[in-house]
């Protein structure tokens, strides 16, 4: 497609042939969270201006007070989203409970869980940071009068229609599934408009890079441990030693693994005994994308996509990326045990 004049709009549509779920009340709800994106975006790129204008927590220039960026971003997407009228049900990263749809606007047949600003603790060193979404039909019956609630919510990213995150880097790009592919758009502020720039992108089959907080070393399981020695000791034939790259901010870490190959990992350790990242707002999702992309994501031993959230906020270990290397990781756990 012709990638200057393709909108995320103009895609969509085009795609709505070979792909039922792609209605209206879908694009719609897509748009939504594109607006959404496009105004956190833009609070992002003027954090750096903080120190100049007032900083974060206190009282700006004007008088008013200067909103944290995540809670900024939590609100961003409420607002925009439950007005739109094809959700039923939220649930984010940032709050306690689900996000019900107020009644005084109509509901959908759609369900949201979001992760609205992930890695904000990198803020304030101007490193990228991101929003992770993961979109779901309802399963509560409108006819029987059921209404929307954790029945909504608590599905295996197996079953999810859509997930996509943006990462707000050096420019801003909107990544998304609907399970035909994935595909990469990128913001142009003088258009205002997410452009089309990665069309059907594809992860290597096998990688030269880990992604992990080996700080956390010593607290990892026997498995997790012989994985990386193996990972860092040298051999021709398999390419090692494997190159280090983490950031510590998952959409920015997955989105270069995604790009060039890799292996992230936020493994189970003495601390976290489950991990540290969510299933439904962070490993789901992008266990979906990783998998149209033509890779894996695993807990150590099994596929993500098959895990059946019971709390909404359940954190689980995460190895995703390049498909060979994260089957080789299972190996490692298969044979040394993942006992913390
Ligand atoms: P957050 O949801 O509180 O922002 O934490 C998630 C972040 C991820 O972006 C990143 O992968 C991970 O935490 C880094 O954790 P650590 O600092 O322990 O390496
Ligand atoms: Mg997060």
């Amino acid at each position: 497609m012709d990638k200057e004049t393709t909108n995320l709009q103009h895609f969509l549509l085009n795609r709505q042939k070979d792909y039922p779920e792609a209605t209206g009340e879908f694009t719609s709800l897509f748009q939504d969270i594109l607006l959404a994106s496009k105004i956190i975006s833009r609070e992002v790129n003027k954090a750096g201006l903080v120190e100049i204008l007032g900083l974060t927590g206190k009282v700006n220039v004007q008088g008013e007070e200067v909103q944290k960026l995540d809670e900024f971003s939590l609100e961003t997407f409420v607002k925009v989203m439950r007005r739109g009228g094809s959700l039923c049900v939220m649930a984010s990263e940032e709050t306690d409970d689900i996000i019900t749809i107020p009644d005084k606007y109509p509901k959908g047949k759609y369900v949201l869980v979001f992760d609205p600003l992930d890695g904000s603790s990198n803020i304030d060193a101007n490193v990228s940071i991101g929003t992770i979404f993961g979109i779901y039909k309802r399963v509560t019956d409108e006819n029987k009068d059921e209404k929307c609630g954790y029945a909504d919510v608590l599905q295996p990213a197996r079953d999810l229609v859509a997930a996509g995150y943006v990462i707000y880097g050096s420019s801003t790009m909107f990544v998304y599934s609907t399970g035909q592919g994935v595909h990469g758009f990128t913001l142009d502020p003088s258009v205002g408009e997410f452009l089309l720039s990665h069309e059907d992108i594809k992860i290597p089959k096998k990688s030269k890079i880990y992604s992990v907080n080996e700080g956390n070393y010593n607290k990892w399981s026997d498995g997790v441990k012989r994985y990386i020695d193996y990972l860092k000791a040298e051999d021709k034939e398999t390419d090692r030693p494997y190159k280090a790259r983490y950031i510590g901010s998952l959409v920015a870490d997955f989105h270069r693994n995604l790009l060039y190959g890799g292996i992230f990992m936020y493994p189970r350790d003495k601390k976290s005994k489950n991990g540290k990242l969510r299933l439904l707002y962070e490993a789901g999702p992008l266990a979906y994308i990783v998998k149209q992309a033509g890779g894996y994501a695993s807990d150590g031993k099994k596929d993500i996509l098959d895990i059946v959230p019971d709390k909404i906020h359940q954190r689980v270990p995460l190895f995703i990326g390049s498909e060979e290397d994260v089957k080789k990781l299972e190996e490692f756990i298969k044979k040394n045990g993942d006992d913390v």
